[in-house]
């Protein structure tokens, strides 16, 4: 009896292994469909921060995990270098497209050559200014507008007038820089007791906010808050201030976007006082959203990515498990 049953046993084992066997041979051999393997062409921005740095490792390791077949390129914050990319994705022929547009405007003729060549594009992280939506399947990223407002809000909340703003903004043109610019106005403009006194440029690297800090600290008087559109021109910006003899988080405040590691230490402690959250570990997200897209299926026109804030003492308790 014992016999008989381990028999059974074993032919029925043998039989689901052989039945395993031909579907693995078959999905190997392959019907050569788009969904089998992936090829994606990815036009970076760069590498001006922390937070891209993180999104690159994120959108790499993310389409390793997906059998996504990654065609990467950097754009080194030039429009003319993404677009170049662009054009070789679409010569290669590519199954998808995926970038993070520079600046908003200029990308009708690229992504219609991409259009006719029936190459979708899907746009991560920042957005593209365009009548025609139908040049693009989908947008993943953050609320660039609602970060901006959750950073004014706070300076509302946390300050007596009069006070006086420096704001460095992000890269000219780019989706972050117009709308944070835009969301923390929105929020102050209730408060005539607070006026940015000064906005200019970045680059959203380090040594673009420490360069512009340093020359706001020469021409600006009474300097009270730092609103940086993110953490690295900040970090920028306390080299600059404190090589003014001030101290950074106490005589002027500090306000960040981000939340990347370097930012949350400056934060923790007490360099910066307050971080809004950008999140920059979209490469899940984004494979998967090009699976489907590939594979026919509806997506959203936009994904928003889910956000927090951080105040010194958050950071000092989120530090020990952040990721990037
Ligand atoms: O905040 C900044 C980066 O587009 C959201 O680009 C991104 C921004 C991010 O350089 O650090």
């Amino acid at each position: 009896m014992l016999k008989k049953i381990t028999t059974t046993a074993t032919a029925l084992l043998l039989a689901t292994l052989t039945a395993c066997g031909s579907a693995d041979s078959g999905a190997s051999g392959g019907a050569g469909g788009k969904t089998d393997k992936i090829t994606m062409g990815f036009a970076q921005v760069g590498a001006e921060s922390g937070w891209r740095t993180a999104n690159t490792t994120s959108v790499q390791r993310s389409a390793a995990t997906a059998g996504v077949e990654l065609k990467f390129s950097d754009a080194q914050q030039k429009q003319e270098n993404q677009i170049k990319a662009i054009r070789s994705y679409i010569q290669q022929k590519v199954d998808v497209i995926a970038f993070s547009p520079v600046v908003e405007t200029g990308w009708d003729a690229v992504l219609l050559e991409a259009k006719r060549a029936k190459i979708p594009v899907i746009l991560t992280d920042r957005a593209v200014d365009s009548k025609d939506d139908s040049l693009y399947e989908t947008f993943l990223g953050s609320d660039f507008v609602l970060e901006g407002e959750k950073a004014g809000k706070w300076l509302t909340e946390n300050s007596q007038g009069p006070v006086n703003v420096v704001e460095l903004q992000g890269t000219t043109g780019a989706a972050p820089a117009i709308d944070r610019k835009k969301g923390f106005e929105k929020a102050v403009a209730a408060r005539q007791d607070i006026k940015i006194v000064a906005t200019q440029s970045g680059d959203f690297t380090r040594a673009g906010g420490k360069q512009v800090m340093e020359a706001l600290l020469r021409s600006t008087p009474d300097i009270d808050v730092v609103y940086a559109h993110n953490d690295d021109m900040g970090l920028g910006a306390i080299e600059a201030i404190k090589a003014a003899g001030k101290t950074p988080g106490k005589d002027i405040k500090i306000i960040t976007v981000d939340a990347v590691k370097a930012g949350m230490e400056a934060l923790a402690a007490g360099e910066i006082n307050y971080i809004v959250e950008c999140n920059p570990l979209l490469g899940d997200q984004l494979m998967d959203l090009a699976k489907k897209v590939l594979a026919g299926e509806e997506v959203p026109k936009r994904v928003v990515t889910e956000e927090t804030t951080f105040t010194p003492e958050q950071a000092k308790a989120a530090l020990p498990t952040r990721q990037y």
